[in-house]
């Protein structure tokens, strides 16, 4: 059975996990923290989650083990068959990896974990995840969904890529960036109704609420 390395404070092993629930797959889930550890790293080299263990061995990198959950079940579909509506998938999923997700994670020590964002982090960031936002408005279908009727790994990806961005944006700018792309509210509503994501969503909320409270020692 496949097992899910990771946490559920984590955005990028809430993305794997929604997509092995949404495919069905079968698996055990051990809660791990991120670490340096020479054992875990034999299992995630950059000492990152999540990472998922199949049968042949461990692999890392969120968009990597989303690629080969397809490879495994394309008969629960999270990428179009033709190839052109593929890419477009992939890259709404690069959009939200690289241009609105990263830039906004270099904020998350000051919001989350109780550290301090420099002045010019902040300064640098805003602008952005401002350009990122532009991209996505301009890749974006929302019909209902991100990449056009179907659900998608797009949706899996950005879905949660925005619980943490929001938060961030609204406490270090005042910014609600759910506003700044029209239609995107109404697609994260759309996303949140299904039925695996919402059950996720409460499961997430739990943990959540716990992670937290041990963080700040009440
Ligand atoms: N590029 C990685 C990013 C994963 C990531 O940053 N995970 C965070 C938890 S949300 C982590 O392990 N952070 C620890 C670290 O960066 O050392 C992926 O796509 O899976």
């Amino acid at each position: 059975m496949l097992k899910l390395y990771g946490f559920h404070v984590s955005n990028y092993f809430n993305m794997v996990k929604l997509a092995l629930l949404e495919k069905g797959f079968e698996f055990e889930e051990i809660r791990t923290y991120p670490s340096q550890e020479p054992q875990f790293l034999n299992m995630s080299p950059m000492g990152k989650v999540p990472c998922l263990e199949a049968r042949e061995g461990c692999l890392t990198e969120t968009s990597v083990i989303l690629e080969f959950l397809e490879d495994v079940i394309p008969e629960v579909p999270l990428l179009p068959a033709d190839p052109f509506a593929r890419a477009k998938v992939r890259e709404l999923m690069k959009v939200c990896e690289l241009y609105i997700e990263l830039p906004s994670r270099r904020l998350y020590n000051g919001v989350f974990y109780g550290g301090n964002n420099s002045q010019q982090t902040i300064d640098e960031v805003r602008p952005l995840v401002e350009r990122g936002l532009k991209a996505l408005a301009k890749l974006a279908h929302f019909n209902p969904y991100l990449a056009g009727k179907e659900f998608s790994y797009a949706d899996i990806v950005a879905y949660h890529t925005f619980g943490a961005v929001e938060r961030t944006m609204q406490v270090v700018y005042g910014w609600n960036v759910m506003d700044e792309v029209p239609g995107l509210r109404g697609w994260r509503e759309t996303v949140a109704s299904r039925p695996i994501v919402h059950q996720l969503d409460s499961t997430i909320a739990d943990e959540r609420q716990s992670f937290f409270s041990k963080q700040s020692g009440e």
